[in-house]
């Protein structure tokens, strides 16, 4: 049976990979580790930090994939590059993510700064990036793990894998259900924060928002609040009503149901209050069979990894592995 250390959203931040690769004890110029484990990464390998570091990071991953020591699924941050990168038919000046809002620019700015080559380099390995990985004993996605929608999707694709331009344009089309799919499975769920408190919520980079991202991995909690990803709620403007969701009875409807672990990313887990140690936290971040290893390395946080080994049946909060906070290149991404 394999073992396997499963890597958090990279986002950029190479000196935080090496740190964590040594710690876990990866050596030589590509790296692989000695008792035949494998590195698997949750995707969101790019975007935040300088391009040259992306593009070494997705260079390193690729190079790791190639000689088995690695592993890779995609993240959002790739998809939405592919769909940046895609005409929405050929010869079209308009794509599949538009170029034309700011946001989308700005949040890809660095990667676009690369030259042509390099990044036809790395749209080439994102192809190759897996939507999800059944591994031995594990299971690994980026965002969530939704069985019926994982299904269809096969069907669809016919693997797991986004085969080229057409199965882009496809899941970049509002009105065709593989749109929905890859939506749920890399961004996961979403609940209307607008609609049920009359106003926005402020996420992490400090932007109006209506959407909240939903705990999906929760099965534990009966009011809506305690399954909502909202941020700082000192940064909610004033009369943001939080009693709404306080009060409203809830039911998670994607809850995860089965006896395999799932470790999956994305969601950007925050350091405790109170808590130096960056120690994951039960009701947030883990259960019995899903664990976030995301703890915000795009930003001030670390890389983290959690260690699966062959015959685990269940999440063990002592695998988590906390990388290395702040090395002085990645301390001003
Ligand atoms: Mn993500």
């Amino acid at each position: 049976m394999q073992s396997y250390d499963i890597i958090g959203d990279v986002h950029g931040s190479l000196d935080k990979l090496t740190d964590l690769l040594h710690a876990l004890d990866y050596v030589g110029e590509i790296p692989s580790h000695r008792d035949g484990r494998q590195a698997v990464f949750v995707g969101d390998l790019i975007d935040r930090g300088p391009g040259p570091a992306q593009l070494a990071i997705v260079r390193l991953v690729k190079a790791m994939v190639a000689q088995g020591s690695a592993i890779a699924v995609m993240g959002n941050h790739e998809f939405n590059a592919l769909a940046f990168a895609t005409p929405v038919h050929d010869g079209s000046r308009h794509y599949c993510r538009s170029h034309l809002k700011p946001h989308n620019r700005e949040k890809h700015a660095e990667f676009l700064s690369l030259s042509d080559d390099e990044r036809e380099e790395c749209y080439q390995f994102f192809y190759t990036m897996p939507l999800w990985a059944e591994l031995d004993g594990v299971r690994v996605i980026h965002a969530c793990w939704h069985q019926a929608t994982i299904g269809a999707v096969a069907q669809r694709l016919g693997g797991n894998t986004l085969r080229g331009p057409d199965d882009i344009r496809a899941a970049s089309n509002h009105v065709d259900p593989l749109f929905g799919d890859v939506e749920l499975l890399l961004k996961g769920p979403e609940v209307h924060v607008r609609h049920l408190t009359g106003h926005p919520f402020i996420d992490k980079d400090g932007t109006p928002r209506d959407n909240a991202r939903l705990r999906w991995w929760k099965s534990v909690g009966e009011r809506l609040i305690e399954f909502v990803e909202l941020g700082d709620p000192g940064k909610h403007p004033e009369g943001f009503d939080f009693t709404h969701l306080e009060n409203l009875p809830f039911t998670n409807p994607l809850a995860y149901d089965s006896t395999i672990p799932v470790v999956f990313g994305h969601y950007w887990r925050q350091r405790h209050h109170h808590d130096p140690s960056w120690a994951p936290h039960l009701d947030d971040s883990y259960s019995d069979v899903t664990a976030c290893v995301d703890f915000s390395a795009g930003g001030n946080g670390p890389l983290v990894a959690y260690r699966f080994n062959a015959g685990d049946t269940r999440i063990l909060p002592e695998n988590y592995v906390v990388g290395s906070l702040v090395t002085p290149s990645s301390a001003s991404n």
